[in-house]
């Protein structure tokens, strides 16, 4: 479904639902060029939003109390706005989360009606959970506090929501990367001092294809905090803040103190760190070869060092390096979801045939293939009836 019928949709089942019309925000999900596991390790990331997006039909309905349809799995819920009010609906408790973390930080949040759906593919890694955490963040900050809390802490405000009702403990990559999204760009986060850099992506002769293996990834109470939980250990041991303070040296001399598990978890975030810096660089060169060797090596490092992998996965991963792609790897926490390839333009049909061929000959399933389109983050698409235009401000 298109954003445009998705919009039509929500709007119809909103009028059916709670009559007249309310004001329509959208969010959206992400992809990630290289950094991955980093951005908890205080390290650097490289994500861009996607043109997939979570979005919402959302009106103040003047009671102390949410009352909200999520289209696409057909369920309703209603609760209020205290901590004892946590719906047990997990889809809910994102946005009850986000409720509860803006009044947490003083905040205003009332009682809205709100329909929403989303295109953002369900745990293929392209953090569907995160745009709609930044969808209701963004769409509450502009209904109920004019707009006075800023970006950073809408992400963050996601972020804590993951934390303190999903049960991931994960970084802000992915909050941050669909709240500060922005057509045409990536955005090279450094996740230590929060500073962030805008680099346009248009790969001359190249795209970005996603090949989604439709196995389900799913973080909570996943072995995703137990990386994290890895990285953290050694961070003390170092006697370090985060990872991004660590060398390969510093970690040499403490192997024997530290488990062999752990000592690959931090190998693999202290080399991850070198190699988002160096695919920056590569980028401002147009040099396309250095990029694909590169996200091969994450794949490698994730998949034998860190383990978030899976047999599916790698491959696609194979696959790609044997079809000539340029580079490909995992995508986001792993353990399922998509790989992310870069593939010149001569051979972009190729790979797409072989590749639904043969992982359906081995899988007995087809992957889904989705190109990339770097688009805008949170936005307000609609208001009184008119549709809101794009801010391209920096
Ligand atoms: C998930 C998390 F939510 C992010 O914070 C990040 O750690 C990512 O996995 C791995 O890079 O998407």
């Amino acid at each position: 479904m298109t954003t445009e019928e998705m919009q039509k949709n929500i709007e119809k089942v909103f009028k059916e639902r709670f009559g007249g019309e309310g004001t329509i925000y959208a969010s959206a999900g992400r992809i990630n060029l290289i950094g991955e596991h980093t951005d908890y390790n205080g390290g650097f990331v490289f994500p861009g939003a996607i043109d997939k997006v979570i979005m919402a039909d959302i009106r103040p309905n003047g009671y102390e109390k949410v009352r909200v349809f999520s289209i696409d799995i057909n369920q309703y819920a209603e609760f209020g706005l205290l901590e004892e009010d946590a719906p047990k609906e997990s889809w809910a408790r994102y946005i009850f989360g986000i409720c509860r973390e803006i009044q947490k930080r003083g905040g205003v949040v009332k009682g809205f009606d709100a329909v929403f759906a989303g295109n953002v593919p369900l745990g293929a890694g392209l953090s569907s959970s995160a745009a709609l955490e930044s969808c209701f963040a963004f769409a509450l900050n502009d209904l109920f506090n004019g707009n006075k809390i800023d970006k950073f802490e809408l992400a963050k405000i996601g972020q804590s929501t993951e934390h303190n009702y999903c049960g991931v403990n994960c970084g802000i990559m992915d909050q941050f990367a669909s709240v500060f999204g922005r057509e045409g760009n990536l955005m090279r986060l450094d996740c230590r001092s929060m500073e962030y850099e805008y680099f346009p992506f248009s790969p001359k002769g190249y795209s970005l294809v996603l090949v989604d293996s439709r196995v389900k990834h799913e973080l909570a109470d996943s072995p995703y905090n137990r990386r994290r939980e890895s990285c953290e250990r050694v961070a003390k041991a170092l006697g370090v803040e985060t990872l991004r303070d660590a060398t390969m040296e510093a970690l040499d001399k403490i192997k024997s103190d530290i488990t062999a598990e752990d000592y690959f978890r931090a190998k693999y975030v202290i080399e991850e760190k070198q190699r988002v810096l160096d695919v920056c660089e590569a980028l401002v060169r147009n040099d396309y070869e250095t990029v694909g060797k590169k996200m091969y090596e994450t794949h490698n490092g994730l998949s034998k060092d860190y383990e978030v992998s899976c047999e599916e996965l790698d491959f696609l991963n194979d696959l790609a390096r044997e079809l000539g792609v340029t580079g490909s790897r995992i995508m986001g926490g792993g353990f399922g979801g998509c790989t992310i390839n870069l593939v010149r333009n001569d051979l972009h049909n190729r790979f797409i045939e072989e590749v639904v061929a043969r992982f359906n000959d081995r899988y007995g399933h087809e992957p889904k293939i989705y190109d990339v389109v770097i688009s805008d983050g949170a936005r307000k698409v609609k208001e009184n009836g008119e549709e809101v235009k794009a801010d391209k401000e920096l």
